[in-house]
């Protein structure tokens, strides 16, 4: 008897039998994704077999039911790491739908490794010049009225391979992955200073990281006062341990180094610290041999994620082009996706939500015709900023520049449908 439909009923019931064999499909299934963790588990993760699935799953009894949602072993995106304690993980945006970043997805960087911090002896410091210095628990913390938000942070250091060393097989993850986009939620640090009562003359404060590298920015008070968040949680759970467990600084649009992760002090000073962080880092040297300092905003971007190498169109016809487009300075308000090279530019269709400093959707519905073409986006903001062409960006921040790489990229699409990153 042929089963056609769920409503069907079965010729026979699920037996002994039938639930051996979901049990051991289930093990191959399996194999390579519930073992241990650790390099052991890596490992095995790493050489084990090419998952299998049932003929038809609705023939035989499913899986238990988890303890945790796990991904389909069909799917494996992954960060790619690189480096140890002063290390980064590129998230992987061509794997990525909508605009949330899944939390394990989302990108990593470490100036000196993870710290693990119990959140039992976590506390948050803020002095200086205040009234009132206190000392807030995570329990002090959660006990104030939140704040939920979607923005996304990006690394100032994201694009810099692309930018000195492209290469034709870089992926949307080699060229851009250092940057992410959660829905956090935090008590705003304004509500924090309310309590400490913040003195006039206090005009930047001092945020520095309970990690081994005490990672410290200064921050201009009124950014701390218009939109700071004190985040303890991501996509609605407990923030994630690489990105700052329990608690991170969260500055909307600003670059992704002054997000201080696993925040443990803010202090009210009258001018910036100087700190180690914000003079021999994040300082961009110009051509003409003077530097940009104190370049918080992430000015507007985009990328399209798909296709993007390593992809191979395989038929003319249509495709949509997507990718992600972001600014810290509001809102996306469009994004212009070119075909040929740049000589022609359409608009494409903003997916919602779109909002402000947040990852924000595009796409473009393209009809291939099977000739070699070049797929660009390029991003406009709220303000008018448009994202530069490389040219430009080259012209005005010279080849030595070393934060915020934000010009126009390009991907080739070639006769036979393979595409490549080309700069
Ligand atoms: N305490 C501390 N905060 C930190 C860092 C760090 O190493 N230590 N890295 C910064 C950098 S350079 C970036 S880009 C972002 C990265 O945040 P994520 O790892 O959650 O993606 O965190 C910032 N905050
Ligand atoms: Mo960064």
């Amino acid at each position: 008897m042929r089963r056609t439909g769920l409503d069907e009923t079965p010729a026979e019931p699920a037996g002994a039998m039938d639930r051996r064999r979901a049990v051991g499909v289930a093990a191959g299934l399996l194999g390579g994704v519930v073992l241990g963790g650790g390099a052991a588990g890596v490992l095995a993760q790493q050489t084990a077999a090419a998952p299998v699935a049932p003929e038809d799953a609705s023939t035989i009894p499913g899986l238990p039911s988890g303890a945790l949602g796990i991904r389909s072993p069909f799917e494996t995106p992954a960060l790619t790491p690189i480096g140890v304690t002063t290390g980064a993980s590129f998230s992987p945006l061509q794997s990525i739908s909508g605009t949330i970043t899944p939390s394990d997805l989302h990108f990593q960087r470490h100036h000196n490794g993870i710290a693990v911090i119990d959140p039992r002896r976590y506390s948050l410091t803020i002095h200086g010049l205040v009234d009132r210095p206190m000392v807030f628990s995570l329990e002090d913390l959660r006990r104030f009225p939140a704040v939920t938000r979607t923005c996304f942070i990006e690394c100032s250091g994201n694009g810099r391979s692309a930018y000195r060393t492209p290469k034709p097989t870089m992926t949307a993850q080699d060229v851009d992955g250092l940057t992410s986009n959660s829905e956090w939620t935090g008590v705003p640090v304004a509500t924090l200073f309310n309590e400490v009562g913040v003195q006039r003359t206090a005009k930047w404060i001092l945020a520095e990281g309970g990690d081994a590298s005490r990672l410290s920015r200064s921050i201009p008070l009124d950014k701390m006062l218009d939109d700071a968040l004190i985040a303890y949680a991501q996509n609605g759970e407990a923030v994630r341990m690489p990105n700052g467990y329990p608690a991170r600084l969260l500055l909307p649009g600003y670059e992704g180094n002054m997000n201080i992760k696993w925040i443990r002090r803010l202090k009210a000073i009258d001018q910036p610290n100087m700190s180690k962080d914000e003079t021999s880092k994040y300082t961009d040297p110009l051509p003409d041999g003077t530097a940009r300092q104190f370049s918080f905003i992430m000015d507007a971007k985009s990328i399209i994620t798909s296709p993007s190498y390593p992809t191979q169109l395989t038929s003319h016809g249509w495709w949509p082009v997507t990718g992600l487009a972001w600014t810290g300075r509001g809102k996306i308000t469009r994004v212009d996706v070119s075909t040929d090279g740049g000589r022609s530019w359409t608009q494409a269709e903003l997916v919602g939500p779109v909002l402000p400093m947040a990852h924000t959707r595009f796409r473009h519905m393209w009809q291939w015709d099977g000739t070699p073409a070049r797929l660009m986006s390029r991003a406009i903001d709220e303000t008018g900023y448009v994202q530069p062409t490389l040219e430009t960006f080259r012209r005005v921040r010279g080849a030595g520049t070393d934060y915020h790489f934000n010009s126009v990229r390009t991907w080739r699409v070639e006769q036979d449908g393979h595409v490549f990153f080309e700069a």
